[in-house]
């Protein structure tokens, strides 16, 4: 492990202590939902009365960890459904292998689902032959799949993540976007710049902070319908986040849900380990940061998504209780509490 990942796992173990032992009054402890393979960065979705879960499917392939993630090299998708929220989680199944893919080169990151015209799309970042983070999409019958990719990446797309919202009025967004290992900054002046390993670097600590990318989606879902827009998130006073405010500037894992009239945009904050959100009329946002959804889990990375299901709110994640390794985790599920007035109640995990 690169040592400021080391750094920050140690101190992501100790916090994960800490909060444990103040946690322990609370509900029954979650339990990961998949105990025969390692499942991380799980979208959830409600399918005609039913839940699915489209992870990403971690194996321990002995590539070497360095700072931009090569340790989660990740090759095939295993979707999961569920008639319950108390599982069991059913596997069915490989829905996507790297190899099918016809323009990918290595790295199935984290995916995403939409169903719309009778169809079930799957959404995917994958490196192309060149290493370059672009996001695919894959069509089925079934949103258990088998998945059939394109021949191409998203004309347009970038980056890893890729969370597909549907509005009430049936137009579809796609939320992308990741930093560091992720690729985003490499395309912050509209050209690949493959210099950029991390953030922007020395002396942009105090400009706003990278953003994510929305963008609707074209009726068919397989390709945009705009040039992707920057999801903007203010501070208390209605200034954009900055680079350095780590605790809460958008890192990766980006997931949008609608609850009332109001866009809920959550999110990871990467090397601080925290899930935080921002609330805002419009799903292309300004969000004005409102908290911590969930304090830091055992392991690096931390990535969620949020569903209704039978009239109560959940959110899946993922943290490392089956491996102690960040690059084979395990998912999981508990309820999302909110105050009266839609915030979230802060999860100590
Ligand atoms: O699983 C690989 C990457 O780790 C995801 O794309 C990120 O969100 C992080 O969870």
């Amino acid at each position: 492990m690169s040592s400021h990942y080391k750094i920050a796992f140690i101190a992501s173990l100790f916090c994960c202590i800490s909060y444990n032992v103040a946690a322990q009054s609370n509900a029954a402890k979650p339990k990961p939902l998949v105990k025969d393979i390692y499942t991380a960065d799980p979208s959830a979705h409600v399918f005609d009365g039913k839940i699915y879960i489209y992870p990403s499917h971690d194996v321990e392939s002995n590539v070497p960890e360095d700072d931009e993630g090569a340790h989660f090299n990740m090759r095939d998708y295993h979707i999961f459904s569920m008639d319950d929220i108390n599982g069991p989680a059913k596997d069915n199944g490989v829905a996507l292998d790297v190899k099918d893919i016809p323009w990918a080169g290595r790295q199935l990151w984290a995916p995403d689902a939409a169903f719309k015209n009778g169809t079930y799309y799957l959404y995917f970042p994958v490196k192309d032959k060149k290493d370059v983070f672009k996001i695919g999409v894959a069509t089925s019958k079934s949103p258990t799949g088998p998945f059939k990719a394109e021949a191409n990446p998203i004309p347009g797309s970038y980056s890893i993540d890729p969370a597909v919202f549907m509005d009430k009025d049936g137009k579809a967004y796609m939320y992308f976007g990741g930093i560091w290992g992720g690729q985003l900054q490499r395309w912050h002046t509209g050209n690949y710049d493959a210099s950029l390993k991390t953030d922007l670097g020395k002396g942009h600590e105090n400009e706003p902070a990278l953003n994510a990318k929305v963008a609707r989606m074209k009726d068919d879902m397989l390709v945009f319908d705009e040039a992707p827009k920057d999801v903007i998130i203010l501070d208390e006073n209605g200034k954009p986040l900055l680079a350095s405010d780590s605790n809460r500037r958008f890192f990766e894992g980006a997931w949008m849900h609608r609850f009332g009239d109001k866009y809920y945009f959550s999110y990871s904050t990467g090397d601080t380990h925290l899930l935080a959100y921002g609330v805002s009329s419009s799903p292309y946002g300004p969000f004005t940061y409102k908290g911590v959804i969930m304090k830091p889990v055992t392991g690096w990375t931390t990535h969620h998504s949020i569903i209704e299901f039978k009239g109560k709110w959940y959110i899946f994640y993922h943290d490392v209780e089956l491996s102690g390794k960040t690059h084979l985790r395990n998912i999981k599920v508990r309820e999302l509490l909110r105050e009266a007035d839609g915030s979230i109640k802060t999860i100590e995990p």
